[in-house]
């Protein structure tokens, strides 16, 4: 029970499993991982995909030969385990040259090499049978406001994302773009803080339905906001491509924890969100393991993840058959018809019979909506009682 198979679609970057452990004040503790032998170990332990960044697959400087070789040898790993490459993405951020932002950098080279690089990543992608293309703009920020960079910024996205998405185009690369929001790390404050930033702006795109979404767990957490609620409206608007699942603590740097290591009620939710969804996409883990553990914690660290997840999603099952739980919702969504009949779509007998509606005001001050032995119910279910 809870083991991961393919079919659950979990994934992992090569950044994840392969993260070092630098942090800002530390250097690596862990040695870099051969992503061959990544994807091998991914494979063992269940997983479907594997995610990279162009440069953890090629460093970056790679002359064209060795290139073609280091591709060769991946793709004949992916070939020998059945791993797939779901998801690819450009590193806009550790190149010096994006110190002050990369697709809104004010120098047009910087500019014109991020988009470059991007078109590299996904010829690369498509190499490798990649359908989501995840745009992440770190360095898309600022700390000086006094630049006047604020006006200009928008404009210089929107080129670049149409750019690329008529690249795919003309291509006949089949890419989905999720744009991933942050409110800030590594620029003081990022462009495209929350989801609710990036679902408006990409109404201003040439090819809006080429363009999602892929929130973070960590990333809205990090602004306070509640994820579940997020990913809710994404998923109304039809707009989750991809999703990024980790924890976070709120208020702290982007901690990228295992999933379900801090805030198990709203990991609980989402899953809840997430299965009941009709969303068949990949459920990707982008968190590493802390820096106090070694390459056995490593392969720790993405078990937990996918183990939680399962646990979860046979919690979540229980939790919405219990009858109480459906006694409770249905007292919940009371849905008295007399009441009913005003709401609806405008028309003018509506909005009469509206106002001449005797409302049952007493009723419906005193009413309880039973929400502590509601709540109280997930609370049991999380702590394995019933
Ligand atoms: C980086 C970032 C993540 C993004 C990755 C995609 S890179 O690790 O912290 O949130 O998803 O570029
Ligand atoms: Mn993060
Ligand atoms: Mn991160
Ligand atoms: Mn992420």
């Amino acid at each position: 029970m809870y083991e991961p198979r393919p079919e659950h679609k979990f994934t992992f970057g090569l950044w994840t499993v392969g993260n070092v452990g630098r942090d800002p004040f530390g250097d690596a503790v862990r040695e870099r991982l051969d992503p061959v032998y990544v994807v091998h170990k991914l494979a063992e332990l269940g997983v479907y995909g594997v995610n990279l960044h162009d440069e953890d697959l090629i460093p970056r400087g790679t002359p064209p030969a060795e290139r073609d070789r280091i591709v060769h040898r991946f793709k004949k790993a992916l070939e020998e385990t059945g791993l797939k490459v779901p998801m690819v993405t450009a590193n806009l951020f550790s190149d010096p040259a994006f110190k002050d932002g990369a697709l809104t950098s004010p120098d047009p080279w910087v500019r014109a090499y991020a988009l470059r690089k991007s078109l590299e990543t996904m010829d690369l992608g498509a190499e490798l049978g990649a359908e989501i293309y995840v745009v992440w703009p770190g360095r898309e920020g600022a700390e000086v406001e006094a630049t006047g960079k604020v006006r200009k910024v928008w404009g210089w996205m929107r080129e670049a994302l149409d750019f690329m998405a008529a690249y795919a185009e003309d291509q006949g690369y089949p890419y989905r773009f999720a744009l991933e929001p942050k409110p800030n790390e590594p620029r003081g404050d990022i462009y495209f803080a929350t989801v609710g930033s990036f679902l408006a702006f990409i109404q201003t795109l040439a090819r809006p339905e080429r363009f999602g979404l892929n929130p973070e767990f960590a990333h809205e957490t990090m602004s306070g906001l509640n994820f579940v609620h997020a990913v809710a409206q994404v998923l109304e608007a039809g707009k989750l491509f991809h999703i990024d699942l980790n924890d976070q603590r709120m208020n702290r740097f982007d901690q990228d924890l295992r999933f379900g290591s801090e805030n198990l009620k709203a990991a609980f939710f989402l899953v809840d969100l997430l299965e009941h969804s009709g969303y068949e996409g990949p459920r990707h883990f982008d968190a590493h393991a802390l820096r106090t553990e070694d390459e056995e914690g490593v392969w720790a660290f993405a078990k937990g993840c996918m183990r939680t997840y399962l646990i979860l999603k046979e919690r979540a099952q229980a939790f919405r058959e219990d009858p109480e739980v459906r006694d409770l919702l249905a007292a919940y969504y009371r849905e008295d018809p007399e009441a009913v009949a005003y709401l609806g779509p405008y028309s003018r007998e509506r909005a009469e019979a509206l106002k001449r509606a005797e409302f049952p005001l007493e009723a419906m001050r005193k009413r309880g909506y039973d929400l502590e032995r509601l709540d109280q119910l997930v609370v049991e279910y999380l702590l394995g009682v019933r």
